[in-house]
Parts: structure tokens; sequence; C-alpha cells
């Protein structure tokens, strides 16, 4: 299949066009360095150092003997993805363009807006050149388990039947946002729903859990095609951050009390549940929902895990900076990626001991931003100095 990848430079979308190729599909994409400049501004980089997009698409075309079709520009300009789509004749569009960062869009008031600007103006544009010029195009979206929030029942994978006042309806679930970030990608949810309805398109919207690893199979990355690893407050998440905080003998920082439950998949079983969703796509105008995420773990459990692997770390839980449910229920369905044929392939302690491996080479571009792990963007908005639990 011709698979046009929208945010091809980023930890999910650089190694999605390397599995794809090698799976034998042909792959191209775009992407407009957003995720690096985000990461730059927060005073940080990649703890695995990645070469430009341009040193990226020769290393790739070395190792696969062929060119890769990568254009740099901003899918929120409609007539630049137009002109990229019209090329590349896609089968599937798989969109990651999206700015991926609760604390980020939580900064201030420019930061949500330029969130929501990013995030829904470039599915919209992509929703429109669908159905003007491509109304065959399979639509793969990144959306988030954290679209649903912490609800206290069992959350379904899909519509659901629901019965108010003796009258039946088949509905969404009803999503609860924790994050402006979270909260763009229920507005995309609904919006590619209707587009489906309205317009007859198919689109499979992924609700995916929180992603670790650094491998797409057994071995490392191949050299100059490593995909990214951020660390830092704002870009790291839970797990990475842990990750880096033990190589470099700082306290691993659960924050609050350490009970807040999410959904994880290690990176080359997202690999794995998207190409089984590319190869299965839904029918026309068929709006599909599906659950991806393979184990669920509270916020304790990671931390004493990255602990049992690495050996000599200590855990100090952080006063909150989020606002956030740190007691709560959490069963999400996720069969539908089963029914399609996924079978996990490693377990987190594992991949934890792979992701310490191929990041203790780079301990000092750690300690050289050492700095960046401390968070401080408080969902309250106030600016008071980060503090442990065992301060207070
Ligand atoms: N957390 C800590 N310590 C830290 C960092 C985070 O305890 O040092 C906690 C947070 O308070 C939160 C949980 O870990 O309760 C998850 O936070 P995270 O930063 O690992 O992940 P999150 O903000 O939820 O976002 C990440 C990705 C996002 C994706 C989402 C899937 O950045 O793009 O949509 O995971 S999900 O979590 O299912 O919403």
């Amino acid at each position: 299949m011709r698979v046009f990848i929208a945010g091809i430079d980023g930890y999910l979308g650089w190694a999605l066009a390397q599995y794809l190729t090698e799976a034998g599909h042909m792959v191209g994409g775009v992407d407009n360095s957003f995720r690096r400049d985000c990461v730059s501004e927060m005073g940080s980089y990649s703890a695995i150092p990645i070469p430009s997009v341009n040193e990226r698409r020769y290393f790739l075309a070395k190792k696969y003997g062929k060119k890769f079709n990568i254009d740099y520009f901003d899918i929120t300009e409609g007539d630049k993805l137009f002109v990229a789509l019209s090329e590349f004749r896609p089968d599937v569009i798989v969109h990651l363009a999206e700015m991926p960062s609760a604390p980020y869009s939580m900064i201030d008031t420019e930061h949500a807006i330029e969130t929501h600007h990013n995030n829904l103006d470039g599915t919209l544009n992509l929703l429109f050149a669908m159905r003007d010029h491509f109304p065959d195009v399979h639509l793969v979206k990144l959306g988030t388990m954290g679209e649903y929030g912490t609800p206290n029942i069992d959350i379904p994978e899909g519509e659901f039947d629901l019965e108010f006042r003796g009258r039946k309806a088949q509905v969404m679930f009803p999503r609860k946002p924790g994050s402006f970030y979270h909260a763009t990608k229920v507005h995309d949810t609904y919006n590619i729903e209707m587009a489906c309805r309205l317009w007859g398109l198919r689109s499979t919207d992924i609700m995916q859990g929180v992603v670790y690893g650094t491998r797409i199979g057994d071995k490392p990355f191949a050299p100059g095609l490593a995909t990214r690893f951020d660390f830092d407050a704002t870009f790291g998440t839970a797990i990475n951050r842990f990750c880096a905080q033990a190589i470099i003998g700082e306290p691993i920082t659960p924050y609050g009390n350490g009970h807040q439950k999410r959904g994880f998949l290690p990176l080359r079983d997202s690999m794995q549940c998207l190409r089984l969703i590319i190869e299965n796509p839904p029918a026309a105008g068929e709006y599909r929902t599906v659950n991806q995420f393979e184990d669920v773990y509270d916020i304790t459990a990671l931390a004493e895990k990255v602990q049992t692997v690495y050996g000599n770390c200590e855990i100090r839980n952080l006063v909150n900076p989020r606002m956030e449910e740190e007691d709560h229920y959490y069963n999400p369905d996720h069969q539908k990626l089963f029914d399609l044929g996924y079978k996990p392939t490693v377990d987190m302690i594992t991949e934890i001991a792979n992701m310490l491996d191929d990041l203790k080479p780079h301990k000092d571009r750690i300690l050289e931003k050492k700095h960046v792990l401390t968070p401080d963007v408080r969902w309250d908005g106030t600016k008071k100095r980060m503090e442990y639990c065992d301060e207070k």
C-alpha cells in the first residue's frame, strides 16, 4: 500500500516509516519539524541523538536502496497538503502531525491556542482534502486514551448502547479530557466521526495509551535511524523520564501519590497495531474506534519496574503539578486489535531493560540537560517551586 505519514519525523512517525517499509509498503510523508522546535523551546533535545531531516532521508535511502518522498511543510497549509497528496496518491494517510504534550498545552493561553490551531486545523485540512479529492483513502488518526479521562465506569471500545427514558441510541462514550492537548483529540474525534457520517469517508481513530521503547525489533535502530527519546518535563512521558532519572542518579518522580492508572504499549507493538489497522481498513463511511494499549499499570508500578531493572535508584514522589484523579477506577475494553491478529511481543521489564541499554551511552547528554527534568508547568497556573511530597 502507499502510506503517507503526516508527522513522519516524530517519535512514532519515524519508527513507522521504517516498520512499514520493512513490511513492503511504499512510504512517504511530511513534517515541519514542529516537535523538534517545541522540544528546543523547552530547552531540551532528544537524549538519543537524531540527525536532521535531510540526513535522515539520506540514511533511509541508503538502508533501503530507494528514495523516500519526505516533504517539509505545515499541514495547516491546505494548498501544500493538497499538492503533496496529489503527487503521492496515498491509499492510507496516517495522521501523527499533532502537538502531543499535555503540559505544553497548559503553559499559557498562547500555547493552548497554538496546540488547538496546529492539531485541529491540520485534521480539518486532511478531511476536506479527502472529501474533495481522495474520498477512498483510509485516514488512520492518532487519538489518545486520554480522551476518555478516568470515568468511574468501564470504557467501551467504540459506540455503546445508551438507554434514557425508555428510548435507546448508539452513542460515543462521553469524553472528559484532562488537558487542552487531550481536548484537541476530542474535538478531532467529533470532526472525523462527522466527516465519515456526512461524506462517506473511512477512518480509524486510535485511542492509544502511552507508548514506550526505543526499538521496533529485538535490535536497536541502525546507525542514523534511531527515533527520538524525550525526557524533559514537558515532552518526556513518565516512563521515559523515570529511565533518564535512573541513569543520572536522580530520584524517580511519580506525581502525587502515584496511583494514577494508564494503558501502556511498547513501541514495537504500537507499530504492529498500526500495520494491522492499515492492512485491514474499515468500509467506506465507517468511523472505527480502537483502544490501543497492552496493559494497565499505575505510575508507582512503572517507577518500581525501572527501579527493579536498573537496581540502585530512589523513588521520591513530587507534589503533583497536574490536576488529575489519583485514586480512580480504570477498566477500558481493548479487544478489536486482538481480533485483527495483534500478538503482544515483549513484556515491560524486557523493554525497559532495552531502553536503559540504549540510553546509557547518552548519559552525558541527559546530565547536560538535567534541569529540564524538573516540571515547571502547573495546571493551576501558579509558579511555585516544585516540592517533593516528603518536604511538605
Ligand atoms: N507522571 C508522573 N511523573 C512524571 C511524569 C508524569 O507521575 O515525571 C504522571 C502524570 O501525572 C500522569 C501520568 O504520569 O498521571 C501520565 O503522564 P505522561 O506524561 O506519561 O503521559 P500523558 O501526559 O498522559 O501523555 C502521554 C503522551 C500523549 C498521549 C498520552 C496517552 O504524551 O501524547 O496522548 O500519553 S494517555 O496517557 O493514555 O492519555
